[in-house]
């Protein structure tokens, strides 16, 4: 099958699962074409059946705003006729689904058929989605979408209470690829951390205020007030300076480590003992489930899909947003060393239920 795949081609989870998920069909023999403004990070060795195909804008100094959509959109309809896609894939509504829409209709006048799937992630609903200035024109592509697919029972569930959507939308779990994202043999990169044996606390996001990062600094001030712990601090984006300046302030320089963006995330993640993940709003957690994947259990919010891939009191524990004094509790329950192996060989057990081998048939059947 020819098969098109829009994304976002940064490290964020929606970019990762379409990404993955591209190079698994390509090894079962579909021609897999992405399309996207870069090359997606987890694309990044030559593989057969797949190819890559970057979205260009000329841009105009009349242009306040780059047509980004404009520009997807042609490529689109360029793809579809060159390589004769016969599925295009989109990941992230926005403005992902609405391209898609109107290529189709584009080839439809020259009697080219093809069939969309829009795979919603997350905020493309929950938060950017659902504002008045995009609503609309996401409706409308979830309208005209041939499938629709969530990646939680809980996004499903909210996209029909934003969204004029009656049509089903099937629930396919992210998955978790486990050639890489394994615990690992790490344990002279543990002694530099944390020389002492102390915990380590690891939270990896693009620092956006949907995170809370600041909860994470608190509930690890809170847990290193009774033990000895570390904290490691994966990733960046807005909010990453005032945490950092915090930190100066507070002279915990030495014990909270930024590490910034990471490429061999399952590396770091294989020394630590808790994975905190505060979010306000989380349609999925892919990072929490990478971290259980590790054998790493999970302090999170009760918030959109984390109850369904952290399960509290078995891999972890969940609370309400902002409770960072249960938190805290949470934590140091798993972290004393009475329990903590359990919550590890648990967290890694739920883990195994997201095998890409699992989840690649659920694509596979609504293809
Ligand atoms: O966080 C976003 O706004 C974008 C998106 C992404 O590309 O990472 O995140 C969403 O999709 C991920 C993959 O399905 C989920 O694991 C995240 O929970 C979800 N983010 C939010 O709901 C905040």
């Amino acid at each position: 099958m020819n098969i098109g795949i829009v994304c976002y081609p940064t490290y964020g989870g929606s970019g990762v699962v379409a990404t993955e998920l591209g190079k698994a069909l390509a090894v079962k023999g579909n021609n897999v074409h992405f399309i996207s403004y870069d090359q997606p990070v987890r694309l990044d060795a030559f593989a057969q059946n797949i190819y890559y195909h970057e979205v260009s804008i000329n841009n105009y100094p009349l242009f306040k705003y780059a047509p980004y959509e404009i520009a997807l959109t042609s490529k689109i309809v360029d793809i579809v006729k060159a390589h004769k896609i016969e599925v295009l894939h989109v990941h992230y509504a926005i403005p992902h689904a609405a391209a898609a829409v109107t290529a189709k209709h584009i080839l439809a006048r020259e009697g080219i058929q093809i069939k969309i799937i829009t795979t919603l992630h997350g905020t493309d609903i929950t938060l950017v989605g659902k504002d008045k200035s995009y609503e609309p024109v996401v409706t409308y592509s979830l309208q005209e979408s041939d499938v629709v697919t969530a990646v939680s029972e809980s996004l499903k569930k909210d996209t029909y209470s934003f969204f004029n959507y009656s049509g089903e939308i099937h629930v396919v779990p992210n998955f978790i690829d486990f050639e890489r994202f394994n615990k690992q043999p790490k344990d002279h990169f543990k002694k530099g951390i944390a020389p002492n044996g102390e915990k380590i606390l690891v939270h990896t996001s693009n620092f956006r205020r949907v995170k809370r990062v600041p909860d994470v600094l608190d509930i690890y001030r809170r847990v290193a007030s009774k033990i000895p712990a570390k904290l490691l601090l994966i990733g960046d984006g807005p909010e990453r300076a005032s945490i950092e300046e915090e930190c100066r302030n507070c002279d915990i320089c030495s014990d909270v480590i930024f590490l910034g963006k990471q490429e061999a995330v399952e590396e770091i993640l294989s020394v630590a003992d808790l994975f905190l993940i505060p979010s306000e709003t989380e349609s999925f957690g892919l990072a929490a489930l990478e971290a259980m994947a590790c054998e790493v259990p999970v302090i999170s919010t009760n918030t959109g899909g984390l109850p369904e891939v952290n399960i509290d009191g078995v891999t972890g524990f969940t609370s309400n947003i902002g409770d960072t004094e249960k938190m805290a509790a949470d934590a140091l329950t798993i972290l004393h060393d009475y329990n903590l192996a359990l919550f590890k060989a648990r967290a890694k057990e739920h883990s195994l239920n997201y095998k890409l081998k699992n989840i690649l048939p659920l694509y596979e059947a609504l293809y």
